[in-house]
């Protein structure tokens, strides 16, 4: 129960005031992001009483079938960021390369990569899918943005947020300062805040993971998940297993619940599935914000620098303690895990 409506642009306008250094003109591509999700929500919600469901019959630059609503929402953001005069370049999941801005739109001084739809082998079963996105500072100097700009490290974020299409649709996102998640009121077409300064538990119960991968997983992570399933009263096991299949699905719940989300490399894909500047650094950035953790097994999400638009990575994302764990495990450090926990 939200007891004092505070909408977006109204939270966005008081953190601008409070913290002028901090914010800055990107804000207002935060508002316009929220604009064009409110745009898709209004595709997801009708999905199944339209003609927007099923695959175009093409594939994706990752060899994935391109669903309909993949296309809506990345042209959508399109649409709505590139006249704004804010933006030097974008990048796309759903894209080989940067898109430039439209010939004769302004060129700004801000940089979004961004994931339209993720989940999106969901779509036709009515399962929450999302968007997640990524805002940067341009560091090319002038003209049109370079895929440069696109390819920052992710603790060079201005902003990271993404927006669950579910039950209720949600926008959640940080500046550095905390993360806030807003729920979507359809009447008034306004995002509301509901849940202000997100924090995530030190530690969780429940881990996400496609297990179905089991066999081609290094022995650390093998290790791992069978541990998390071994019962123990002192160490809290078994965790609960909970997998949507949407990462921004998995990742909010365990934001809120606490919990480990695991996408490791494996025998087959040694960088695992998920993309580094469209998934990982934005989630890594939120996950930080809420007192959560990100890594890649051994390194920091936030540290590493992108050298190509859609390299993968293996990912660790969750409760601080959880990832720090299963770095452990990953590691071969097993024993010293159960030393730390049980003390003995
Ligand atoms: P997508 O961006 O093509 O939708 O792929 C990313 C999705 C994530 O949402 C999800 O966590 C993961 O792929 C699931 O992969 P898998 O089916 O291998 O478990
Ligand atoms: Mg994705």
């Amino acid at each position: 129960m939200i007891d004092r409506a505070v909408t977006l642009s109204q939270f966005v306008f008081q953190q601008e005031r409070e913290h002028p250094e901090a914010s800055g003109e990107f804000t207002s591509v935060l508002l316009d992001i929220a604009l064009a999700a409110k745009m898709i929500n209004k595709a997801v919600i009708r999905a199944g009483l339209v003609d927007v469901l099923g695959a175009t019959g093409s594939m994706n630059v990752q060899g994935e079938k391109v669903q309909k609503l993949d296309v809506f929402a990345h042209d959508t953001i399109m649409k709505v960021l590139g006249s704004t005069g804010q933006l030097a370049v974008v990048a796309s999941e759903e894209d080989e390369g940067i898109v430039p801005m439209p010939d004769g739109a302004p060129v700004g001084k801000y940089v979004v990569n961004f994931d339209p739809l993720d989940g999106s082998s969901n779509i036709d079963a009515n399962v929450n899918i999302g968007t997640i996105f990524s805002i940067l500072p341009r560091i090319s100097r002038k003209g049109h943005g370079t895929v440069e700009d696109c390819l920052q490290a992710g603790r060079r974020q201005l902003c990271a947020g993404y927006i669950l299409y579910g039950t209720t649709t949600m926008l959640v996102y940080t500046t550095g300062d905390g993360v806030h998640g807003f729920t979507y009121e359809p009447s008034i077409g306004e995002f509301l805040l509901s849940h202000p300064s997100i924090r995530t538990p030190s530690r969780g119960r429940i881990y996400s993971v496609n297990e179905g991968n089991y066999a081609k997983w290094s022995e650390g992570m093998k290790r791992y998940v069978d541990w998390l399933k071994m019962e123990d009263k002192v160490t809290a096991r078994p965790y609960s297993g909970r997998y949507v299949g949407s990462l921004v699905a998995d990742f909010h719940r365990n934001l809120l619940y606490g919990g480990i989300y695991l996408y490791p490399g494996d025998a087959k894909n040694p960088n695992g599935k998920l993309r580094l500047l469209y998934e990982g650094a934005p989630l890594a950035f939120i996950a930080e914000q809420a007192g959560g953790a990100a890594s890649d097994g051994t390194k920091r999400i936030m540290d590493l620098a992108p050298s190509s638009l859609h390299q993968r990575t293996p990912l660790y994302l969750g409760s601080p303690e959880d990832v720090r764990e299963c770095e452990m495990f990953l590691a071969g450090q097993h024993e010293a895990v159960g030393v730390e926990r049980r003390g003995c």
